[in-house]
């Protein structure tokens, strides 16, 4: 039994618990998965018993708890800095925690309007100012760290990071939801699908994990 036990939604659906995995897959740590299910019913009753907040992801590592998918991968990323959780420069750094929390706080409607649901395909809804400003902001943001820091590797800032593992479900709500994105986006996307520890994630995935609009 490992020291560090991540307790997930199901990963066909739970955006927020793919952040928390794809952080501690990053720290290369052996872990122990308990998965609490949100669909079809929320098993209430083990989320608040095994979670301090109701909500996962939570992160147990030894008697400490980190309930949010953000601060763990911060955690982590205190313990194990030779992993290079953040871009290395500084200003870089800065910008990629921005663009994290900006994630982690904000993007309303694209949430609510399309949930995550990896394995399927779905029509685009039909796109409100809210929801139109909110994939704008996204390709933005994504097109500025690309042309600014991602000459050295396919991702937002080159090297895989924390803002990568933030933005990860954004790229299966527009593969799902068929949001067309420039071509060098589109290879952002497809560096993100085919990265080791989401292929296992959705290997994982069960396709048959219902989706409905919802903050997640
Ligand atoms: N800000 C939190 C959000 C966590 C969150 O809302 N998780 C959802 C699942 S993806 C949840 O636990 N929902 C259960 C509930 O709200 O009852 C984080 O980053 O970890």
């Amino acid at each position: 039994m490992s020291n560090f036990t991540l307790y997930i939604g199901n990963k066909n659906n739970s955006t927020w618990s793919l952040r928390g995995y794809l952080a501690l897959k990053h720290a290369g740590v052996e872990f122990d998965e308990v998965l609490i299910l949100l669909r079809p019913t929320i098993d209430r009753k083990k989320l608040d018993l095994l979670t301090p907040t109701g909500k996962v992801p939570t992160l147990k590592h030894d008697e400490q708890y980190i309930w949010d998918s953000l601060a763990i991968g911060e955690y982590l990323n205190d313990l194990y800095p030779e992993k290079s959780f953040w871009p290395d420069d500084i200003s870089a750094r800065a910008h990629a925690r921005c663009v994290s929390a900006e994630m982690h706080s904000g993007f309303v409607s694209l949430r609510s309007v399309m949930p995550m649901a990896c394995h399927s395909q779905f029509n685009t809804p039909e796109v409100s100012d809210d929801l139109k400003k909110d994939i704008e902001r996204v390709i933005d943001i994504w097109m500025d760290c690309r042309s600014k820091y991602g000459g050295k590797g396919p991702f937002l800032f080159g090297s895989y990071s924390i803002a990568d593992m933030m933005f990860a479900p954004v790229v299966f709500r527009f593969k799902s939801y068929q949001v067309k994105l420039p071509e060098i986006l589109e290879e952002y996307c497809d560096a993100i699908v085919m990265h080791p520890a989401v292929q296992e994630w959705l290997d994982d995935a069960d396709p048959n994990d219902a989706v409905e609009p919802d903050d997640r």
